[in-house]
């Protein structure tokens, strides 16, 4: 059996059994990145539920596997040369599992790096714009009454991600045509979260942006992404 107590994360949310992938998560856009990946690859692991309302994500056994203080994050008990891993990011942890699994990317190079790009555009792009379209448009709605430019910025910025993935999603069934990965699963919950946490569908004018909806109906359609999605239960 793994031992896992070097990492004190284990204290507050115990292993029942720390042979498999320890998933500490709530399921948020970036939460379910992992467990749909986790889902799709048919991996066996064991989910925690990280309580945004109790602020778990910032107690000192969360911090000290995520020194980021947000979820989601994972201990493999087997992972390089058999080691236990701790991983924090989600785009880390999914390049990981690709990796780990040879599925989920293409194994021809070029077409591996493209995969990449389209990870990072959404790391470095759509998350972190949708993301702060959300924080103004629903829950800083209040402090920004009387100035409409945050919003406008990042509604804009947002349609502006959503144009280059329609372009990108024209023609092909996935962003890597045949091939679904994890520049799916790193998007798709992204693209769902914007219209089922902040209400943007109408205003990001979601209906201009037709292969982007067929995609993440696809994407949606899932086995794996139906239960990826619920995972963890929320109390
Ligand atoms: N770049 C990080 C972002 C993680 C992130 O922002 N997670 C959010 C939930 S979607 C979170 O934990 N928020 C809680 C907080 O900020 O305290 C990743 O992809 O893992």
């Amino acid at each position: 059996m793994a031992d896992l107590s070097s990492f004190p994360i284990t204290k507050r949310w115990p292993a029942s059994n720390p042979d498999i992938i320890q998933l500490y998560s709530l399921p948020t856009p970036n939460g379910v990145k992992v467990s749909i990946a986790l889902e799709e690859l048919g991996l066996p692991y064991e989910p925690h539920l990280v309580s945004f309302s109790a602020n778990d994500q910032k107690s000192p056994e969360f911090i000290s596997l995520n020194p980021n203080g947000r979820i989601p994050a994972i201990i493999d008990p087997n992972g390089p040369d058999g080691k236990p891993i701790g991983l924090f990011e989600s785009g880390a942890i999914l390049v990981y599992l690709a990796e780990k699994t040879g599925k989920l990317m293409p194994q021809d190079a070029a077409r591996r790096y493209e995969t990449l790009e389209w990870v990072f555009f959404q790391m470095a792009g759509v998350g972190p714009m949708f993301g702060q379209f959300g924080h103004f448009f629903k829950f800083a709605a209040d402090k920004v009454a009387n100035n409409s430019y945050p919003v406008e910025r990042y509604r804009d910025e947002a349609k502006r991600l959503l144009s280059i993935l329609e372009s990108r999603l024209q023609g092909r069934e996935w962003i890597m045509g045949d091939d679904y990965t994890i520049a799916d699963i790193t998007t798709f919950p992204w693209v769902r979260g914007v219209d089922v946490f902040y209400g943007g569908r109408e205003v990001l004018e979601f209906e201009s942006f037709p292969a982007v909806m067929a995609w993440l109906e696809r994407a949606l359609a899932r086995p794996a992404s139906q239960v990826g999605l619920n995972i963890p239960k929320r109390d």
